[in-house]
């Protein structure tokens, strides 16, 4: 893959139906393996392991200086799926820089976005197709794809954001999406820890 650093004006595609970006400079995929003790669920989780490591969700970044006065712009792509009856998603951050924001523009698919505050304040937003969810400052942010296709968004944050995965990775987000009957629910996380 190519890869440089952008500072002259310039455009890209993002394919709506796959989420993929053109040119993109890095691809990271998440799969089953790298969330460990995310999902509510362990044994459904350690159960699928055993048969596949299964792709849960894909960013392409454009790279551009990681810097105030840049933005950050990448795709997010959450397949379809349960770990037992708690959809696909992201692991979720907190922006290290805790005090910037982040927009992300739904372009396929059906989903929550789950934000938590560092005082514990929460807050769902639905994701669909031409509707946009902004992510405030202090806000920990994480796709859920409670639907039947891939979840995919358009990304921009500010340069030097800086990613915070370690509060996330060890106090959980305080509320789950887990299907009841067909449709997600919101529940409490039995597991959450306060960060106050
Ligand atoms: C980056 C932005 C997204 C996420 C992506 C994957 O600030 O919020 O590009 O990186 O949705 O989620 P995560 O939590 O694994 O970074
Ligand atoms: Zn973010």
């Amino acid at each position: 893959m190519e890869h440089v650093t952008r500072t002259d004006p310039f455009s890209f595609s993002v394919d709506p139906s796959t989420g993929i970006v053109t040119p993109h400079d890095n691809l990271i995929q998440r799969r089953l393996s790298h969330m460990n003790g995310m999902f509510m669920d362990q044994a459904a989780r350690e159960a699928m392991l055993e048969v596949e490591d299964t792709l849960l969700y894909e960013v392409y970044e454009v790279e551009v200086p990681d810097e105030a006065g840049h933005l950050m712009v990448c795709t997010s792509i959450t397949y379809p799926g349960k770990v037992g009856r708690e959809y696909f998603m992201t692991k979720g951050h907190f922006h290290e820089k805790i005090q910037t924001a982040e927009i992300y523009s739904c372009l396929r698919g059906q989903g929550i976005m789950m934000m938590e505050s560092d005082r514990g304040d929460w807050k769902a937003e639905p994701m669909t197709q031409g509707r946009a969810v902004y992510v405030p400052p202090y806000y920990a942010h994480r796709s859920i794809n409670t639907g039947q296709e891939p979840l995919i968004s358009l990304c921009v944050y500010p340069g030097g954001a800086g990613h915070d995965y370690a509060t996330i990775e060890t106090k959980g987000f305080r509320k789950l999406v887990l299907e009841k009957n067909g449709k997600p629910e919101i529940e409490d996380n039995p597991k959450w820890k306060s960060r106050i």
